[in-house]
């Protein structure tokens, strides 16, 4: 009989990152409970499952223990193609809060005087990144993809390789969502090589832009003394690809749910809430890196400048609450109210509630006690995560979107509110430093440093014409709708799959 060529088996893609998709809790009458994550991670990643299946390790972010391991693996397998890497509360604390968080993550975003390294903190960032490859070992197959993402795993890639051994051949690939700082500033860690050795036994590692992969290129040959080329680097005789592959966002999904009913409704009652009013808006985590003290000022000094705005202008800020328990965070949280409050209780106007309170003879005094009768408030701020449709909601009334990030790996929220701008062609002010500032040429670049830079960019924003923003959203919005989540994903794994022996980045150039 002629011999059939066997079709080859494509390969399985293990995915992991420090968080599942899914937040697990336990609700007063002990059963578990299961919510979407938010971030950026979560949402690029949601955008690739709909077009590629892929089984994802995470920490479920809840200490179980004892019999109820095994089920609640069996239910998140089942419900969300998601397999838990337990941690006790503990070790979490110090791998996530401690190590992650507070070292790696102020580091990477250039801001080391936050940076406290302790001992501690990086033993247990080890024990949990061997702990991943351990429940990854245990599954994998011959022939396998394994991506991992972002810096709480970092010694993923080698830890992983040394539990597989040699019997078995997989490909890993890295993708790190954070900027990667210069070389001058990378050299402070403490633990500067091992963190690029773990890193360098991927096949491929992938940032968000040409920028970050050159200063880890450098940063290699610097700390490591390695050889590199333009797009790899030689490690023990290996070929590390190195590339940038700009995330993006799932624009249907935006423009499909900002159709519906419930969203349209929203949409008219915001309106007509905030009616003779311009809107600017700003969703950030509220995390030292959005540059929001910087924004506020921004738009103090505009208001301070042009008094015939006030009355006609908001800025409704959006903060997703995070990391709590990171005293910097706290700190922040303390100097966002706080300028708040300043500017609100300086340009904000109250109505005298004379009628009511002295028999109709306003006076100065009325006026001044006459709090909780706010005819308009210049700062319209919530402390909280916002549901989706709600979140497309303000997106799409809001005239402006400010994104002030002093480093952000990409932003999505720079996407996202293009997604939603199809019919208003709002502006977008954004930073010079946020990743998304490469790709997105329509937008009102600025140095969230120079807050007079960026008071004057909102000043520009509030008379653009409406020409100009259609022509400057059109350049926007082709972006997004080209280079989407799944489109990320795609050429990510397309890349790793390709990678041989030979070296694939270099043949690309
Ligand atoms: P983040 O720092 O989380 O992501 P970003 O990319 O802007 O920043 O993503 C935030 C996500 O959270 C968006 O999808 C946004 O809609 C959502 N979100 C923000 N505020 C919210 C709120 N109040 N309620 C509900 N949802 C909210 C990290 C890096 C980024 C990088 C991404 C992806 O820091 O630079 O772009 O990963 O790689």
């Amino acid at each position: 009989a002629p011999m059939l060529a066997t079709p080859k088996p494509t390969s399985r893609l293990l995915l992991a990152s420090n968080r599942l998709p899914v937040t697990v809790t336990r609700n007063e009458t002990e059963e578990y409970e299961f919510a979407e994550g938010t971030g950026g991670l979560v949402s690029g990643l949601r955008g690739l499952s709909k077009s590629t299946q892929f089984l994802w390790y995470g920490w479920p972010g809840i200490e179980v223990s004892g019999g109820e391991t095994a089920p609640l693996a069996a239910k998140l397998k089942e419900r969300f193609g998601a397999v838990p890497v337990y941690l006790d509360d503990n070790q979490a604390d110090l791998y996530y809060n401690g190590f992650s968080n507070g070292i790696l993550w102020p580091l990477l975003h250039y801001h080391p005087g936050e940076i406290t390294f302790t001992e501690d903190s990086w033993q247990a960032y080890k024990n949990v990144n061997r702990k991943f490859a351990q429940a990854i070992a245990r599954d994998v197959e011959d022939g396998d993809l394994v991506w991992v993402h972002d810096y709480h795993l970092m010694l993923l890639p080698e830890m992983l390789r040394d539990e597989v051994g040699s019997d078995k051949t997989i490909k890993i690939g890295f993708f790190l969502h954070t900027p990667f700082p210069s070389s001058e500033l990378y050299r402070i860690l403490p633990v500067r090589n091992e963190i690029l050795s773990g890193l360098l036994h991927s096949d491929l590692i992938g940032l968000h832009t040409n920028d970050y992969a050159r200063h880890f290129l450098s940063s290699c040959s610097i700390v490591l003394g390695l050889q590199t080329l333009t797009r790899t680097v030689t490690y023990k005789d290996r070929t590390v690809n190195v590339g940038a592959f700009p995330i993006g966002i799932e624009p249907k999904r935006f423009i499909k749910t900002l159709a519906t009913d419930p969203v349209r409704e929203r949409i008219a009652e915001l309106e007509s809430e905030f009616e003779g009013k311009k809107v600017m808006v700003g969703v950030d985590r509220l995390d030292y890196i959005k540059g929001i003290p910087q924004k506020l000022r921004a738009f103090e000094i505009f208001l301070n400048d042009h008094p015939e705005c006030v009355g006609s202008v908001v800025l409704i800020q959006i903060a997703v609450p995070t990391r709590g328990d990171v005293e910097e965070y706290q700190n922040l949280r303390a100097l966002v109210n706080e300028l708040i409050g300043r500017i609100n209780g300086r340009f904000g106007k109250t109505l005298p509630i004379s009628t009511t309170w002295n028999g109709g003879k306003p006076s100065a005094h009325t006026l001044i006690i006459s709090v909780g009768t706010f005819e308009y408030m210049p700062i319209h701020f919530m402390h909280q995560s916002v549901p989706f449709q709600e979140l497309l909601a303000l997106y799409a009334i809001s005239e402006v979107c400010i994104v002030s990030s002093t480093r952000d790996g990409m932003n999505l929220v720079s996407f996202e509110y293009i997604a939603c701008q199809r019919e208003r062609h709002g502006s977008l002010i954004l930073s010079e430093f946020a990743g998304s500032a490469k790709s997105l040429s329509g937008s009102i670049v600025v140095n969230p440093w120079n807050v007079y830079e960026m008071a004057r960019a909102i000043d520009i924003a509030y008379h653009m014409p409406e020409e100009e923003r259609r022509e400057r959203f059109d350049k926007m919005n082709d972006h997004v709708q080209k280079f989407t989540s799944a489109f990320w994903g795609k050429s990510f794994i397309d890349t790793l799959t390709k990678i041989g022996n030979e070296s694939l980045m270099e043949e690309r150039l």
